[in-house]
């Protein structure tokens, strides 16, 4: 569909308001927001994503392409998440210490959100401290930990070390994912849950909250 290569291409250029208007125009036409993320959005990010491991684009680029990015999620989100309903659950989300990804991160906090989650985002490079801190004030039924680089997937670890030393490891499940991280890695460092992509994250985030 020209309007999704379109999309894909305005993501690679990083013409944000480009994609603005390509993914109000889709959702206008009736295209699913799901088909403009896989098909217009990632798709552009994941050529980009190729050139960038080929060095033939740089930081700056994925950066500007990045931002084009989310501000079309912004758009499919308002779509997805549906008006009035009540939060089946609430889940602190963050990237761990030392990474700033967080595109994926974003994902998945829509996928929770449109799964019926209140969601408390605390950013990117989000300290073992700072997740221990927003459980103990905000009384999630999920942490969620996202990490995309092999250097940082094992702070996802010290987060859940950090939690049995302040006695709130039993309070909370624990959910982590990215590109890197893996269930091995996941059961290695005694997490509750992983999940491959976004919603497969709010689909174990649902479980946990139905089998309370
Ligand atoms: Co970075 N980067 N980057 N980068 N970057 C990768 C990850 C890399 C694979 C590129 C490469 O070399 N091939 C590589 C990591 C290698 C490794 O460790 N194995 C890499 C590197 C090396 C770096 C730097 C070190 C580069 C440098 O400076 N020399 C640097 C590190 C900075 C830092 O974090 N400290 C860096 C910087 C950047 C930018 C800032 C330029 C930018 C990030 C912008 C941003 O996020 N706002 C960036 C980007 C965009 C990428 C690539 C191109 C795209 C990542 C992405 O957003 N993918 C990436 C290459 C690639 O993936 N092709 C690359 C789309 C996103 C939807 O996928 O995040 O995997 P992803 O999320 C998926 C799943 O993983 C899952 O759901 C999502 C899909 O549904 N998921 C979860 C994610 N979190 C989850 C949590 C869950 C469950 C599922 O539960 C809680």
């Amino acid at each position: 569909m020209a309007l999704l290569d379109d999309l894909s291409l305005a993501v690679q250029k990083g013409k944000a308001k480009d994609v603005e208007a390509l993914v109000t125009q889709g959702l206008a036409e009736g295209v699913s927001a799901q088909q403009l993320l896989d098909n217009g959005l990632l798709t552009g990010m994941s050529i980009l994503g190729n050139k960038f491991k080929n060095n033939e684009v740089f930081v700056p680029e994925v950066l500007i392409a990045a931002r084009a990015l989310n501000r079309g999620t912004a758009l499919i989100k308002a779509k997805l998440v549906e008006e009035g309903v009540e939060p089946i659950g609430k889940v602190v989300i963050g990237t761990v210490q030392g990474d700033l990804h967080d595109i994926g991160k974003n994902l998945v906090k829509m996928m929770l959100e449109g799964a019926g989650f209140a969601v408390v985002d605390l950013g990117v490079d989000v300290s073992p401290e700072k997740f221990v801190a927003a459980v103990q004030t905000e009384k999630p039924h999920v942490l969620a930990m996202s990490s995309l680089l092999t250097t940082t997937m094992g702070a996802q670890g010290k987060v859940v070390e950090a939690l049995s030393a302040a006695g709130v490891r039993d309070a909370v499940k624990v959910i982590v994912g990215g590109a890197p991280v893996t269930q091995a890695f996941a059961d290695q460092i005694g997490a509750d849950g992983y999940a491959a992509d976004a919603a497969s994250a709010a689909d174990v985030a649902k479980s946990f909250v139905l089998a309370a």
